[in-house]
């Protein structure tokens, strides 16, 4: 029987994003269900009924919640034989992989949220978009002069990271003198060379509706 694969997810969500790229990297077919944040459905309550979130990976009934890990799951399920798996196959590099991503979600992803809820020039402002920029500069670092995270080949962590890429323009627009590409030449490098997969260019959403949906939800 064909496997049943269906994901909960919510179009401009960085979270989202990494399991559709993922799913497409392994040439998994799913069904895509887009979820209402403000009116969450009673499938997405009964699959994810401790955090009530996006995304959800359901396959053949059973839910995956936890978008790492569901990037994890998918690359342990299904091989491509096309392409490498995500995650490197030695431990402690598997190790460093997830403590990266981790510093994503941790550091870089809080320091968005905080630049989207001040106002353009305010103090607080600033101090989040220093420390974004300096996320940043540390994963610009850590990239060093490989052409993806993964080194010679795209990985979990270049998954996990890329989705904020269609955020920068947001960011640019709401904050003062903010330029990703003027401050990190390669990391903008890096997410271009991305762009030029299937799997990515597929499933990033696109940055110039992302900045307008975040504009119709201040208004609200
Ligand atoms: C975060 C998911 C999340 O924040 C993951 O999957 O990696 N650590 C989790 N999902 C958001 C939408 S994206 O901003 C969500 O579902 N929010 C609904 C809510 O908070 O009620």
């Amino acid at each position: 029987m064909a496997d049943e694969v269906v994901l909960l997810d919510f179009w401009p969500s960085t979270f989202g994003t990494r399991v559709r790229i993922a799913l497409v990297e392994k040439g998994v077919e799913y069904q895509f269900v887009e979820e209402s944040l403000q009116d969450k459905s009673p499938l997405l309550l009964q699959m994810n009924p401790i955090h009530k979130k996006i995304p959800v990976l359901i396959h053949n009934g059973k839910p995956i919640c936890e978008s790492l890990l569901i990037v994890q799951y998918i690359d342990e399920t299904w091989k491509n034989g096309k392409a490498p798996p995500l995650l490197p196959s030695d431990p402690y590099q598997r190790a460093q992989a997830r403590f990266w991503a981790d510093y994503i979600d941790n550091k870089i992803y809080s320091c968005i949220g905080g630049i989207m809820r001040s106002s353009k020039g305010e103090e607080e402002q600033e101090k989040f978009k220093k420390e974004f920029i300096e996320g940043l500069k540390v994963m610009e670092g850590e990239l060093g002069e490989k052409p993806y995270f993964g080194g010679d080949n795209f990985g979990f962590l270049d998954v996990s990271f890329l989705p904020f890429y269609s955020w920068f323009y947001t960011l640019e627009k709401l904050a003062m003198n903010l330029s990703v590409e003027g401050e990190c030449p390669k990391l903008i490098a890096w997410a271009k060379r991305c762009l030029q997969k299937e799997s990515v260019a597929k499933s990033l959403s696109d940055p110039l509706k992302i900045y307008d949906f975040v504009l119709q939800m201040s208004k609200k």
